[in-house]
């Protein structure tokens, strides 16, 4: 069998890494990272070799299966597609179209055909019971960035080639590789910095991986940042040196923020920071001082109690110190593929809010509520109440807090689908499992990460492998179930999804200079259905695109895909003021529903610290939040579902390396094993998400074979930083103590 070299992006985490895959027939040979790829320059992490044992996985789905009184058993695509449609309509029928839940995990915005078929599943749908990820994850920056900005995409990333002083709080991206900014070789670009004079500070209750490469460290008590930064902000005003460069000509609300951070004095957030008040000022000094700097935070300053504000305060030192929008600052990318048409609400602005959950009453947020939601609104009776769920790409019974509480929750459903290639804890409770293609056998391109790249690039990757003999495309996947739920299922998916390309053409033509062209377009786009055509449309349309026409020499699919390892359109450039979409045109320093949160902030300050401890969370190099466990290779060696602890904190408490402690909060508790680590600030502890896969069922034989335990089975789900809806992951008070030792 002939021997093939593939070049395609990693599609585990956001840095986007080129990879070299060699293969020979339907087998992985080797995963190189690719020298050539412009971008990421050779570089791979130690997750990449993983996505040749997802590949081979003899766990991994290969066939819809249904679930028995025996187990799961395979069936063909005709008969799950019919169990499907049937199970969702019989509810749709009785309790109306609020009665289906969605819920959208992670990895579907890893795959161009995932994030764009999951709309037309949405529209197929038509339920306001749509969840994802995001509350558990992006939505504090997401309802910054549009407050002040104008849209979720619209996420200023650190230009970290060029910056002279990046400040880092809340983030580990030396772990993570990343996070809402999509940058390969984190470690050989922040060495860079450090190597071209520039200053690296971390600020993060324990000592990262992140900040041992970095000038300096500040211990911070977890949920204290937003006062922290918002003492910085006020030091800023306090000493005159605020300096909005030229943003200045098209911001506003600038004296609302003063009059804002007046109370936040740095005598007064000291003591609830862990920081002193002269560190606050020299924190903001340093920013204010440097030729070119940029802050950048991430789970830890958004997934927790103030995580809104936080954001808030972060982008405000970067605008007020005259960063924001210029090299080595926070800056704009220019996708090349844009989806800003696709968030738009009329040239208004975002609206949050729009209707509110069932039950609590939570604001809606780009058309979904928050996760902090579900369980109740299938546990509560009365009209809208959820009785279905389909899962996209997702693990919600580990990924979202309350989970024993969710994990009952989906047990009671009348009916559940996923689309999954997994039964892991939310998928076993499925009726009907329709699994996608395995992780190389799809062409992609990452049309969301592309918006968040500190350079402009653009790849198309290729499939390593055609979809197995048996299986289906995602995209088809999802058009015949939306096709079978919407009564089409006398049309075959290739013309479901002719409709679905005029939609989409009709959308992204609105306003054009080509809105009367659409048979000319549509025809241009070719006749192959699936998502390329629907990429060829937005690069085309796109800043870098032929516009049909009207820039001969410029972007299409195929000329994007000529470029095997990847094509780079240069470094970020000024966006400012031309990419605002707020209402008012300007930047919005003060959004009010941000400014709304600060009485509570100033609650949290007033008050007493009680817990013993404050919990937070961790991600490890070899792991990928629930689901890379059933890799043997990266399950290998040390335990990492371990609660770490300072020594000193663990004296006091009897315990030690190996032995085990109890946590608990009022929402529930579990027993892991202890690891003492004088990277944690005193008073803080540490357990890692996404483990816990010893619940009865699960079809993963090798990570149940060291389950590890479900932190999120000790957060409670009403927990939310308000602005937002989004769960509280960091900064959870929590009770521990000794309970013997593990053998
Ligand atoms: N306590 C605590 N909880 C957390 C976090 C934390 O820091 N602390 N982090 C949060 C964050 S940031 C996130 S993003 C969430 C993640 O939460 P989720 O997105 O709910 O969970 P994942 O573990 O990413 O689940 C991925 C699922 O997608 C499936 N999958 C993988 N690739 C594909 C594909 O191509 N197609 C389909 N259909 N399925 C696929 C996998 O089999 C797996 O079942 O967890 C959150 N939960
Ligand atoms: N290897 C690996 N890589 C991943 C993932 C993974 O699971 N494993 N998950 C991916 C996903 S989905 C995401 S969203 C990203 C997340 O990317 P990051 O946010 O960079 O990753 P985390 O490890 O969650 O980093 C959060 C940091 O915040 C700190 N922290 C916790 N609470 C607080 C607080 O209150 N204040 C401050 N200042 N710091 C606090 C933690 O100690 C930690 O260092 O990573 C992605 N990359
Ligand atoms: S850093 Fe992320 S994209 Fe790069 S190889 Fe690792 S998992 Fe893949
Ligand atoms: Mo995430």
């Amino acid at each position: 069998m002939k021997r093939r070299t593939v070049h395609r992006v990693c599609t585990l985490c956001e840095a986007t890494c080129g990879l070299a895959i060699e293969v020979e027939g339907r087998r992985v040979l080797a995963i190189r990272g690719d020298a050539d790829d412009p971008f990421s320059r050779g570089h791979m992490c130690a997750k990449a070799p993983a996505l040749a044992d997802l590949h081979e996985d003899p766990d991994r789905l290969r066939r819809p299966v249904k679930r028995t009184d025996t187990g799961f058993v395979e069936i063909s695509w005709e008969e799950a597609f019919e169990l499907a449609a049937e199970g969702l309509l019989a509810v749709r029928t009785q309790g109306g179209a609020d009665a289906i839940a969605l819920y959208r995990g992670n990895p579907s915005i890893h795959d161009l055909g995932s994030t764009l078929y999951y709309i037309v599943l949405q529209r197929a749908l038509g339920t306001r019971n749509r969840f994802s990820a995001g509350s558990l994850d992006t939505w504090p920056r997401y309802v910054q960035v549009s407050s002040m900005f104008g849209g979720m995409l619209h996420i200023p990333v650190p230009d970290l080639d060029r910056t002279s002083h990046l400040l880092v709080i809340g983030a580990n991206p030396i772990v993570s590789n990343g996070s809402l900014m999509t940058a390969p070789d984190l470690r050989g670009r922040l060495k860079a910095l450090r190597e071209r004079g520039g200053k690296l500070v971390v600020i993060d209750p324990r000592r990262t991986e992140t900040a041992d490469l970095a000038d300096a460290h500040h211990f911070i008590r977890p949920g204290a940042d937003a006062a922290l930064l918002l003492a910085m902000i006020h030091t800023l005003f306090d000493e005159g040196r605020v300096d909005l460069g030229r943003c200045g000509d098209f911001a506003s609300g600038l004296d609302t923020v003063g009059k804002c951070v007046d109370r936040y004095t740095p005598e007064r957030v000291a003591p609830r920071c862990g920081i002193d008040e002269e560190t606050i000022r020299r924190l903001a000094r340093e920013l204010a001082g440097a030729d070119a700097a940029v802050v950048y935070g991430r789970m830890g300053a958004c997934c927790q109690p103030f995580g809104t504000l936080a954001c808030w305060a972060i982008d405000l030192l970067n605008a007020l110190t005259g960063n924001l929008d210029r090299p080595g600052g926070a800056m704009f990318a220019r996708a090349a593929a844009p989806l800003d048409f696709a968030f738009a609400q009329g040239g208004e602005g975002i609206r949050f809010g729009r209707h509110q959950s069932r039950v609590s009453g939570y604001d809606e947020i780009f058309g979904e509520l928050p996760m902090a939601a579900l369980a109740e609104e299938i546990e509560t009776d009365g009209d809208g109440r959820v009785r279905a769920l389909i899962t996209y790409c997702g693990n919600p019974v580990v990924s979202a807090p309350d989970s024993d509480r969710l994990d009952a929750a989906l047990d009671s459903l009348d009916f559940m689908v996923s689309i999954d290639f997994y039964v892991n804890e939310t998928t076993r409770h499925a009726k009907v499992i329709l699994p996608p293609p395995g992780p190389l056998e799809n062409d992609t391109y990452d049309l969301s990460l592309y918006n968040l790249a500190i350079r402009n690039v653009a790849k198309w990757s290729r499939a390593a492998f055609e979809v197995e003999p048996g299986g289906l495309s995602v995209w088809e996947i999802v058009l015949e179930l939306a096709g079978r739920i919407m009564g089409l299922g006398e049309l075959e998916t290739g013309q479901v999804d002719d409709l679905v390309l005029r939609q989409l053409v009709t959308l992204a033509l609105a306003g054009s200079p080509l809105a009367d062209q659409l048979d000319r377009v549509v025809e241009a786009l070719g006749k192959q259905p699936g998502p390329a055509r629907l990429l060829d449309l937005l690069l085309r349309l796109g800043p870098y695109g032929d516009g049909f026409g009207r820039a001969p020499n410029g972007l299409t699919l195929a000329r994007v895909a000529e470029h095997e390892h990847g094509l780079d359109l240069g470094p970020l450039e000024p966006a400012l003021p031309g990419k605002l979409a707020t209402a008012s045109g300007r930047i919005e320093l003060a959004p009010p529903r941000i400014l709304g949160d600060l009485p509570r902030l100033d609650a949290w300050l007033e008050a007493e610290p009680v817990a013993d401890f404050i919990l937070i969370g961790r991600r490890d190099p070899r792991s990928m939040n629930s689901w890379l466990h059933n890799s043997e290779r990266l399950l290998r060696g040390r335990d990492r579902c371990t609660v770490h602890i300072h020594p000193d904190d663990a004296r006091r408490l009897g315990l030690r390396d190996g032995s085990a402690a109890r946590l608990s909060t009022e929402a529930g508790e579990l027993i892991a094993p202890v690891e003492l680590s004088d990277r944690l600030m005193p008073g803080v502890v540490s357990l890692p998400h996404g483990w816990g896969h010893d619940l009865p069922g699960v079809g993963l034989g090798v990570a149940s074979g060291r389950p590890g335990v479900n932190t999120n089975r000790l957060l409670a789900a009403r927990e939310v930083d308000v602005p937002s809806g989004a769960s509280v992951l960091n900064g959870v008070p929590v009770t521990v103590k000794a309970v013997g030792t593990v053998s």
